[in-house]
């Protein structure tokens, strides 16, 4: 990874790219291959790259996430990671160091299962994210200092890596979709913190897939994404030939003064006869390239359609297409999250999970993966808890903040068994969805509402469990749950002394 000029919405900054290319490249791989990547830091900064989805089942070293499961990378040194996925679907890549994947550290990961459950002809990923154009170091100091906790605004946001900004002629992002066939999108949600939502004009989209589990399928004329969730939608191409427009969109209540640019918008072209087709290693339908057009006039966005049917993230909504009914739990484990002044901080607003805000090691001796080796305990600070393997666990997660925050737990996906609505206060003896719960790695809390989440912590290992708007993970809205150490040991053995980072 280096640093390198980008202008994705006709204005330009220096980003982080890979191989000298922004954006960095998806990786397409088959089920039962073993990815291997080797990251060179070229950057000023140290960093890790965590494979968000993957449950690194007995692999937890190749997590990525940086300080917990690995020492980060330092700028010039390399660091490989191989593993081999037991799981097909849709998944990303991003620096787990700082707010580097803000920067540009990230991109897709999608997993061919050859044994395909769905049918369509042709197959595309749509990556959204917000896009700053100031860097993150100038954003999160900012960010961290400031009393109120109002979060960096992005300017605009980015459509497979195109957005239009302040532009008359501008940039779109396309893709031709001969007519009447069926096209599976990758919706892929790479934002620090946008909750994005897509549509195609005159069209509807079916959700198959969610955070790579299938799903009974599900159709909606607006899907609904979360910083870091990700959805397969299948799209009929069955209107006339011609240019469609998708809309990605920024909810913009969510930041302290709405972006100046929330909306991207691409070409769904659906054409008669062949289109080109990328070749790919791999087998499955043909992958379609989305190509960049110069020269589009900006077209006003329509009155959004008052029958649209909304993409609601709720845990009836959607549910697993092979029957996977939650085990009972054995453990409640509540967790409160709070924003509040810090008077070790200046005033300025922290992020609190359970009353700790987590504050890695200023100078990190080890990864807290080897402190699990050694049979150290984790540093202070580290809000931790110790599961046994196989331990069935209900996490009631209470946000007592007016934002709503998208929590991600590593190395395990989980059942989401209860979502409270906006405003509803802590979880009080709700009903919850124990019979088709849909299954996930990044679910949504609702402002100043609850969420259930059943996870059965079958993996051992360290892993992450934090909010994914990228601000609010280095504002403290992490903690570490440490899966059977003894498994740990066992697998990785157990060093004379702890293995102190180099
Ligand atoms: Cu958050």
């Amino acid at each position: 990874m280096d640093l390198v000029q980008a202008c994705p919405d006709t204005v330009c900054r220096q980003a982080i790219g890979c191989n000298g290319v922004f954006p960095c490249p998806a990786i397409y791989m088959n089920l039962g291959d073993t990815l291997t990547v080797t990251f060179t830091n070229n950057l000023l900064q140290p960093t890790s790259v965590h494979w968000h989805g993957i449950l690194q089942l007995n692999s937890v070293e190749m997590d990525g996430a940086g300080i917990i499961t690995q020492c980060e990378i330092k700028p010039g040194a390399s660091f490989t990671y191989t593993f081999t996925p037991a799981q097909s679907g849709t998944y990303w890549y991003h620096s787990h160091s700082s707010t580097q994947y803000v920067d540009g550290l990230r991109g897709s990961l999608v997993i061919f299962n050859p044994a395909n459950t769905f049918v369509y002809q042709y197959q595309s990923l749509v990556e959204l994210y917000d896009w700053y154009h100031s860097p993150t170091s100038v954003l999160l100091p900012a960010y961290l200092a400031s009393l109120t906790g109002d979060e960096p605004v992005p300017e605009s946001i980015l459509l497979n890596g195109v957005g239009q900004f302040g532009c008359t002629t501008c940039p779109y992002s396309q893709i031709q979709v001969p007519q009447n066939s069926v096209i599976r999108l990758r919706l892929v949600n790479q934002a620090a913190m946008a909750i994005i939502s897509f549509s195609i004009d005159g069209h509807q989209l079916t959700v198959i897939e969610v955070d790579g589990v299938e799903v009974n399928p599900a159709t909606f004329d607006v899907v609904r994404l979360n910083a870091a969730q990700r959805y397969s939608v299948l799209v009929t191409a069955n209107q006339p030939v011609g240019t469609y427009l998708m809309r990605a969109e920024m909810d913009p209540t969510v930041f302290a003064s709405p972006p100046v640019n929330p909306m991207a918008l691409g070409n769904f072209v659906v054409v008669a006869g062949n289109v080109p087709v990328s070749p790919t290693p791999v087998v499955t339908q043909p992958l379609l390239t989305p190509v960049v057009l110069s020269g589009n006039p900006i077209i006003p966005p329509t009155i959004t359609n008052p029958l649209a049917i909304p993409f609601i993230e709720s845990p009836t909504v959607l549910s697993p297409l092979v029957p996977n009914p939650p085990p009972p739990s054995t453990t409640t484990y509540p967790v409160e999250l709070t924003f509040a002044p810090s008077i070790l901080h200046a005033g300025a607003n922290r992020g609190f999970l359970n009353g700790i805000h987590f504050t890695p090691p200023v100078t990190p001796v080890a990864s807290f993966l080897e402190y699990i080796r050694a049979n150290v305990p984790l540093p202070i600070g580290v809000n931790s808890r110790t599961f046994n393997l196989n331990e069935v666990v209900d996490i009631y997660l209470f946000n007592n903040d007016p934002g709503e925050h998208p929590f991600h737990l590593h190395g395990h996906t989980f059942w989401v068994i209860g979502m409270g609505n906006i405003d509803d206060g802590p979880y009080q003896g709700q009903p919850l969805n124990l019979v088709a719960p849909v299954v996930r790695d990044t679910a949504s809390v609702n402002a100043n509402s609850w969420l259930v989440l059943r996870i059965r912590f079958n993996n051992p290992g360290v892993w992450a469990f934090h909010c994914h708007i990228d601000w609010h993970l280095e504002n403290g809205l992490l903690l570490v749950a440490v899966v059977s150490p003894r498994d740990v040991r066992r697998r990785l053995g157990t060093p004379p002394a702890l293995q102190v980072c180099p």
